[in-house]
């Protein structure tokens, strides 16, 4: 932090290190702003903690906060920082009856901010919008869902109808939402994945057969070595820092790559390490710290692979550094590999990646002495026009020395939504495979659609275009966690039929179609009472396991109901003639796991299996050396050059990166603080290397004007935000998700994997006054 920043409102350096102290002060805040206490206590330690261990029922809920699994759902404290906001912001005491819409027209409402309406509390009651009077009017569950049903079936195509998921989704909602889409006769199935690990969903089964992270806690005990690519754990998946901090305190070599000095991966005081609470010590995290360039990744990946190829070549025989017994065995396609590699020259990779050849140099050397490497990596990777190539050559770095199906190997990609790997397993997506039509067809006896749907953008590309009529929304806050709100927005309110499942009020509610409805629905965290007595859904976190959660708290209202509920209602009353006995489902969710276990065969004994603590794991062939390529092989797949996005040519064109705040759920503001970041009370700001500041005579603190530099397309400003000096790679710059999703076009996008590129943006910076 400069000290030029001292005098700007809000900026003040942050010297402690992350997590300590400060997290509990923070979690303390979190519960008593939302929460009243001696509840709170409970729910916070039911979290994380869904069995029982005498009777190994389901007991508690799992976090809603994020996907990084847990050592053994048993433990007492299982709940962190972020975990904390996360539940208690949805266990909130504050609500948001029919009483508050009456007294606010949507107009008005739009004029607020995403932090204030999401601030108001838990909704109560289904809605309906009243466009005369211009506001959202309390309607009966009955008359909602037979109009929706009625809309729906009015539509001519099935196909100009979208149906979006939100990764909090359980796998019940989930599968039940995906056999109502298909019936109805469509593939449309835009979900928050396709703007999040879209490219490992893609990038991975070409490489290594299987879309899916490959290790497992226990590696994190047998490592040798990690290498932490584009993720901000002390912030997103804070539970990881305890992983990370054992793994430090081993004395493993942890490499990060991050454009951003980001403090938690710099040091960390384990709030559950007594001896570190009580002495104010905290333990470093990176054992070296690249500050690479924003989209520079794939050149300094291809450095780390050509710095081996390097040793390699002059190893003496018996001494190789690459596994060539695993790659003669396992893979194809590393000679064609090599030679990509080896015609990168060390200048250019310096030139891309901003670092120098000596430290990937290094990396290779650490990377060749470890005999276990895991690379870990997240949405620093996966948002870039080739950011399905930046996972391949991840994986193609970990083929070099065997890295798969080893204790403490592997590939580790940090998700998203606390179960957005659970919905994809349980079948929403537009493309779907051959297999798992076969087996719906088998088990429900309709004929569900083949041709593929739309992903996100494609599907806001078909809304914006008034070719889609219609968005069912099961949960989530698309239009603004979209790119390109000017498009998405005007899309939204040419809608013939906009449905939103939701907990919180959000922006996208109030960007009204001709007929809209906010349906109100349980949490996780609430106890969801059927007539077979109260249900448990599942979940499957980042590393395939997957496991019950069970609500506890009384709902929010007696008026919600579970999402299960809501899309079997909808569902019946859309498809009169349905071959699915929807309600019947609703009665016991056993029955929904049953239908899930006949259309794929992985979750074989579904039901037993959910009950043993900590859940089961599904099947990984990678961890057993078996590649389900069409090759048998895992593949070492090329990507041309080192450019990750679209390059420009104007060398005072800069990269602009998009990330979250610490206190932040993706379009979900819980407060205005960064505090690792050094930003208090606002979110206006754009973090700047100093130089580059000083370069276009901007001072830290000026206000600035940030221009989307991407060919003839229409202007793109972000105004009404200050520059502020930060510890970040030269070129490189960042502002936060969601304001900056303004300079995105909604056609920048990796076009293997749809991912929009929003973590790469070139973009002009001029002070407001002379812009
Ligand atoms: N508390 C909390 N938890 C969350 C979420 C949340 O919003 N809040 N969101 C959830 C979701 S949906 C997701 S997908 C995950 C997201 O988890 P992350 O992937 O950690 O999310 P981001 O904040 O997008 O940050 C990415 C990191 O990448 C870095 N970065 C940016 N550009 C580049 C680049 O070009 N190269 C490299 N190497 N690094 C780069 C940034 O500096 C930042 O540290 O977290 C999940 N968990
Ligand atoms: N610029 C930029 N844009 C990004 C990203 C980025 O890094 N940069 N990240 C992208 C990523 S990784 C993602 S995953 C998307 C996120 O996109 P989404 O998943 O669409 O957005 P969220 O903000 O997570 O959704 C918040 C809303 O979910 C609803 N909700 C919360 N809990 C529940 C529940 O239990 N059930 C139901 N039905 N609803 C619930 C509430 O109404 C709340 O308002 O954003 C993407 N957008
Ligand atoms: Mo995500």
């Amino acid at each position: 932090m400069a000290d030029k920043d001292k005098g700007i409102p809000g900026i003040h350096p942050y010297d402690s290190p992350a997590g300590g102290w400060g997290a509990l002060r923070a979690t303390a805040k979190a519960v008593f702003e939302q929460m009243n206490a001696p509840e709170a206590a409970i729910t916070l330690f039911r979290t994380n903690k869904p069995y029982a261990l005498r009777s190994k029922r389901p007991e508690g809920f799992d976090c809603p906060g994020c996907a990084w699994p847990d050592k053994q759902h048993t433990s007492t404290f299982q709940f962190c920082e972020n975990g904390a906001k996360a539940v208690t912001w949805e266990a909130t005491k504050k609500r948001v009856p029919p009483e508050f819409f009456a007294a606010h027209t949507v107009s008005e409402l739009l004029t607020w901010s995403d932090y204030q309406l999401e601030g108001e509390g838990r909704l109560t009651h289904p809605m309906a919008y009243n466009a005369e009077k211009d506001i959202y009017e309390a309607v009966d569950w009955d008359v909602a869902v037979a109009r929706i049903g009625e809309i729906l079936r009015s539509l001519a195509d099935p196909d100009t109808v979208e149906f979006y998921t939100s990764g909090r989704a359980s796998n019940e909602a989930a599968f039940l939402y995906q056999i109502f889409a298909r019936e109805y006769g469509t593939n449309n199935f835009p979900d928050c994945s396709n703007m999040c690990h879209e490219a490992t969903s893609v990038g991975l089964p070409q490489s290594i057969g299987i879309g899916k992270g490959t290790v497992s806690l226990d590696d994190f005990d047998h490592c040798e070595l990690i290498i932490a690519m584009g993720h901000n754990p002390g912030t997103n998946h804070p539970r990881m820092m305890g992983t990370l901090h054992e793994v430090a305190r081993r004395g493993v070599p942890i490499i990060v790559f991050n454009p951003l000095k980001e403090r938690a991966l710099e040091r960390f005081t384990d709030p559950q390490n007594p001896v570190e609470m009580a002495t104010f010590s905290s333990t470093p995290i990176a054992s070296t710290y690249l500050q690479v360039k924003v989209g520079g990744d794939a050149a300094a990946l291809k450095g780390i692979m050509k710095a081996l190829l390097e040793m390699d070549d002059a190893a003496a025989p018996g001494a190789e550094v690459l596994d060539h017994a695993f790659i003669a065995k396992h893979t194809r396609g590393f000679e064609a590999l090599a030679a990509d590699v080896r015609a990168a020259s060390w200048q250019d990779i310096e030139a891309k990646s901003g670092l120098p050849m000596q430290a990937l140099r290094d990396v290779a050397a650490a990377y060749a002495r470890s005999n276990a490497t895991i690379v870990t990596y997240g949405m620093g990777l996966t948002q870039h026009h080739h950011g399905t190539q930046n996972v391949q050559q991840v994986a193609n770095l970990l083929l070099m020395r065997g890295n798969f199906g080893k204790p403490g190997a592997g590939i580790c990609p940090l998700r998203g939504h606390s179960n957005v790997q659970g919905d994809r397993t349980v079948g929403i997506t537009e493309k779907p495979g051959a297999d798992m039509l076969r087996r719906i067809e088998q088990t429900f006896g309709f004929k569900p659609p083949t041709a593929h749907g739309h992903d996100a953008v494609a599907a806001m590309q078909a809304i914006s275009d008034g070719r889609s009529k219609a968005l069912i929304c099961l949960g989530g806050n698309l239009a603004v966690a979209m790119p390109d709100p000017q498009r998405c927005f005007a899309g939204m309110r040419s809608l013939e039929l906009a449905v939103h499942i939701g907990t919180k009020l959000n922006r996208s509610h109030l960007l009204t179609g001709r007929h809209s409805f906010i349906l109100p629905c349980l949490g996780r965290t609430e106890r969801d009472l059927q007539a077979g007595g109260p249900q448990a859904v599942t979940v499957e976190d980042s590393m395939s396991m997957v496991h019950a959660s069970l609500g506890k708290l009384p709902p929010a209202s007696p008026h919600l109901r579970s999402e299960p509920a809501i899309i079997a209602g909808i569902a019946a009353a859309t498809l009169p003639d349905s071959k699915v006995h929807w309600m019947k489902y609703i009665e016991d969710y056993d029955l929904i796991r049953d239908a899930i276990e006949a259309v794929f065969p992985d979750f074989a004994q579904y039901n037993e299996r959910i009950l043993v603590p900590g859940g089961f794991r599904l099947p990984l062939p990678p961890t057993e050396r078996i590649w389900n390529t069409p090759s048998g092989k895992a593949e070492f797949l090329c990507m041309k050059g080192l450019d990750e996005d679209p390059v420009a040519v104007d060398p005072t064109i800069l990269t602009l990166t998009t990330v979250r705040s610490h206190d932040q759920y993706n379009t979900t503001i819980y407060g205005l603080d960064d505090r690792y970041r050094s930003v208090f009370g606002r979110r206006d700001v754009v973090f700047m290397n100093a130089d580059d500041l000083a370069e276009r005579g901007i001072e830290p603190g000026d206000e600035i004007v940030v221009e989307t530099a991407i060919g003839q397309g229409p202007e793109r400003r972000l105004a009404n935000v200050i520059a502020v000096a930060h510890d970040i790679a030269r070129g490189s710059v960042a502002t936060y998700y969601p304001e900056g999703n303004c300079l995105v076009p909604l056609d920048y996008n990796d076009q293997a994997s749809g991912t929009p590129s929003y973590k790469s943006i070139p973009v002009r910076i001029v002070a407001a006054r002379a812009g």
